[in-house]
């Protein structure tokens, strides 16, 4: 399916969104944490019943799930410093996460879904974090500075890097890019991953990219020049990639959360509040998006709801209209 979103805009079939899943009307959006803490960066379970997501709420960042729907929050992490950056293994048994200690000592850890005990998965002097587990459960992606290549003085280059599960060799996932890579995202068929990166060394500009995973150039989808895309999560079936995106042009500038053809094309805006909404994560089902928000005070997090049509281009300006 992926290998036709690489080439030709406007072939891309309808993916179909389970409306009735979202207990929510199309469009709809839920608050689900209510705190005075900054409660960000949410991630489904893979059978979609709950989001994790990382709080502040005990005085450092620590990992917290939620029921999708609202409701009781479990704390699952209590060790020292920070836990955060949640994301599930495809089978659900396990969260892999970041730890972080000290500036660019930061770790990708792994805990049984309940927590209790934790493995030290990237285990390197350097800044790992932003891990995403692959669809098959067999590698992990995250972002690391053990290249150690340094751009100026105080600046080393963020990478991908794709290392085994449960264990083997860490490889880098791109040819040397302009600037950091960051928020890698598998895509469903665990053939290519997405991340944010900077098409130039010289402009303001940010796009999301696709990357092969077997090797190969990225190809930038959104390819907006100096708009500043950031935090791809590919929709369930392949299609699309949901994203925040810096408004520069509204008053004050903020981020949106938007998706767009993972083939590249139109972005459609999903939410729109002066707030800034960033870190969506597409559900399971395909049903919802997940996002944090500070549009109450400080960051909270909330599912925005779909509609319930087909998902094609040719419809994105109708699902544009549901929304507002
Ligand atoms: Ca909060
Ligand atoms: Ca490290
Ligand atoms: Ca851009
Ligand atoms: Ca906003």
């Amino acid at each position: 399916m992926l290998n036709a979103a690489w080439g030709a805009r406007g072939v891309l079939t309808a993916a179909v969104v389970a409306y009735s899943a979202c207990a929510l009307w199309p469009g709809e959006e839920k608050r689900l944490t209510y705190n005075a803490a900054i409660d960000a960066y949410p991630n489904w379970s893979p059978d979609g019943l709950f989001t994790v997501f990382q709080s502040d709420r005990a005085g450092r960042y620590d990992i917290y799930k939620i029921p999708a729907t609202g409701g009781a929050e479990s704390r699952l992490t209590s060790w020292p410093n920070d836990q955060g950056q949640p994301c599930y293994s495809p089978d659900g048994q396990y969260i892999v996460f970041t730890w972080r200690n000290v500036a660019y000592d930061e770790e990708v850890c792994i805990m049984p879904a309940a927590g209790g005990s934790y493995i030290n998965f990237s285990n390197n002097p350097f800044y790992d974090a932003l891990a995403d587990w692959s669809p098959t459960g067999d590698n992990i992606a995250f972002v690391s500075t053990r290249a150690r290549v340094v751009r100026s003085p105080g600046w080393t280059f963020e990478w991908i890097w794709i290392q085994p599960y449960p264990s083997g060799p860490a490889r880098r996932l791109t040819s040397p890019g302009y600037l950091d890579e960051q928020c890698p995202d598998w895509s469903p068929d665990g053939n290519y991953i997405a991340y944010h990166s900077w098409p130039s060394a010289h402009t303001y500009d940010v796009d999301i990219f696709v990357a092969p995973v077997a090797g190969g150039p990225p190809k930038n989808v959104t390819n907006s020049y100096n708009v500043q895309e950031f935090d791809p999560s590919w929709s369930p079936d392949g299609l699309y990639i949901a994203y925040d995106r810096l408004d520069p042009g509204e008053n004050p500038p903020n981020t949106d959360v938007y998706i767009i053809p993972a083939a590249g094309g139109s972005p459609t805006r999903i939410t729109t509040n002066p707030a800034i909404d960033y870190a969506p994560a597409w559900s399971p089902d395909g049903s919802r998006i997940a996002f944090t928000s500070a549009r109450d005070g400080n960051a909270e997090i909330y599912v925005v709801c779909l509609q319930g049509e087909a998902v094609a281009p040719a419809s994105l300006g109708k699902i544009k209209a549901l929304f507002r």
